[in-house]
């Protein structure tokens, strides 16, 4: 086992996990993007700093939600592109603890999630459009983009650097043990070695050395020998890759699918685009069949509260893994082909057969004639008959496979019946 497997080990066993866009965008509530998009003056938003209080901010309840829903790790985010930090940074004054809310909420959250028993993960941004040092003017992601006054202003970047690897040490120093550290994000030439990347990953590395770190920092993960700041996992967004994530050598490496629960990472009052819990159980699946895992967004409101509807799907998607998550924890690709009506998801000599649709009579399992031993209906135990039509000898094509009938009573779930 090499390095990156043994910190990575119980991360692809705990498959899923909760994404958590919070901070001052989410006051305007259009998104976490808000600033940078509406090009908003630091004035306009400062109206957001002062009035953020997180009144109804108890990530007590975030966490009992998440533990409900079968999320065993989380990632908040300490710091977005937005500059504005959710803790006690002593390198800036722009922090939730100067606000109304007055508080080091990054430390309530762990605690609480620790309590839970659910990992813990900080997001951070590297790129910052708060501080005077990071550079705005013409970077098409700054809201200082085409501000003409930002052109010839001097900036100091190593000055920048400083306070991020100071605010990262921080992050990793001050809240006890940190399970995940998640940067986002290198773009055009802000990337690896930009960020003084393999100073701050060895810095990481020496303070939480079994953490684990994403991919954001650049770099090539996929490589035969990555940079060391290349990361443990690698991050698709908003995406499930068709094949899984491979090495140059064809390797599954680990990897996380983020995805958000409607179309927007931090809160957006209007944005009721919502995914159900049927789309986000078979897309867990599918993650697990292709060795990866989902990580689930949601985007709390300004108060701090969860949506409803994000609530509501969590709490589906949780009675369904209540029942059905031996089939997901501990996981993973199967060498079976993708059956027709659904997926396999694997552990040991134990095959899940997850399935999605079918029509009428049994189900067929290709090439495992004489192989099962036994067939059991996940949920509840229930003992399914493994039998040989008559007739079905005679068609060749099917004379390797074997079926598993389901009766009446048995019938699918709804969303997914293993
Ligand atoms: C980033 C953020 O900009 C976004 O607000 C959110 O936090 C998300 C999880 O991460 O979004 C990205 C980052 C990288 C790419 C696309 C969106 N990319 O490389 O294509």
């Amino acid at each position: 086992m090499n390095a990156r497997e043994a910190r990575t080990h119980w991360f692809l066993r705990d498959r899923l996990g909760m994404f958590i866009h919070w901070g001052l965008y989410s006051i305007p509530a259009r998104g976490e993007w808000v600033r940078g998009n509406e090009r908003m003056s630091k004035e306009h938003y400062m109206t957001y700093f002062d009035e953020f209080d997180a009144s109804r901010y108890d990530p007590k309840v975030w966490a009992k939600a998440a533990k409900a829903a079968g999320q065993k790790y989380a990632v908040l985010t300490t710091k977005h592109h937005d500059g504005f930090c959710l803790f006690d940074s002593k390198l800036t004054d722009f922090k939730a603890t100067n606000t109304p809310a007055g508080r080091d909420l990054v430390r309530e959250y762990v605690d609480a999630f620790r309590a839970e028993g659910i990992a813990v993960g900080l997001y951070y941004s590297v790129i910052d459009w708060d501080h005077e040092d990071y550079p705005g003017y013409g970077d098409k992601a700054h809201p200082d983009r085409d501000n003409e006054a930002a052109k010839d202003k001097p900036i100091d970047f190593d000055r920048y650097l400083t306070y991020m690897h100071g605010q990262v040490k921080e992050l990793l120093t001050n809240y006890g043990q940190i399970d995940i550290m998640w940067f986002d994000f290198s773009y055009d030439n802000m990337t690896g070695e930009k960020w003084k990347a393999t100073e701050l990953v060895r810095m990481i590395r020496s303070i939480q050395p079994n953490i684990i770190i994403d991919n954001r920092l650049g770099g090539n993960i996929r490589a035969e020998e990555p940079e060391e700041y290349a990361g443990d996992f690698f991050s698709p967004e908003q995406i499930i890759p068709p094949g899984g994530i491979v090495d140059v050598n064809g390797h599954s490496i680990p990897w996380e699918a983020c995805i958000t629960l409607n179309d927007n990472w931090g809160y957006c009052s209007e944005d009721k685009n919502y995914k159900s819990a049927k789309q986000v159980i078979r897309s867990l699946v599918e993650c697990v069949s292709k060795n990866g895992n989902l990580l689930l967004n949601v985007g709390p409101d300004a108060k701090g509260e969860m949506t409803c509807e994000s609530l509501n799907v969590l709490n589906e998607l949780g009675e369904w893994m209540r029942l059905n998550g031996d089939s997901i924890y501990g996981c993973g690709h199967s060498q079976l082909a993708k059956p027709e009506w659904g997926r396999y998801t694997q552990k040991g000599n134990k095959l899940y057969a997850h399935v999605f649709d079918r029509g009428i009579g049994p189900i067929y399992f290709q090439g495992l004639k004489g192989k099962i031993k036994k067939a059991r209906l996940l949920r509840d135990g229930t003992e399914l008959k493994i039998e040989v039509p008559w007739m079905a000898e005679e068609y060749s094509d099917i004379s390797g496979g074997a079926f598993i009938t389901l009766k009446g009573a048995e019938l699918p779930d709804e969303m997914d019946t293993v």
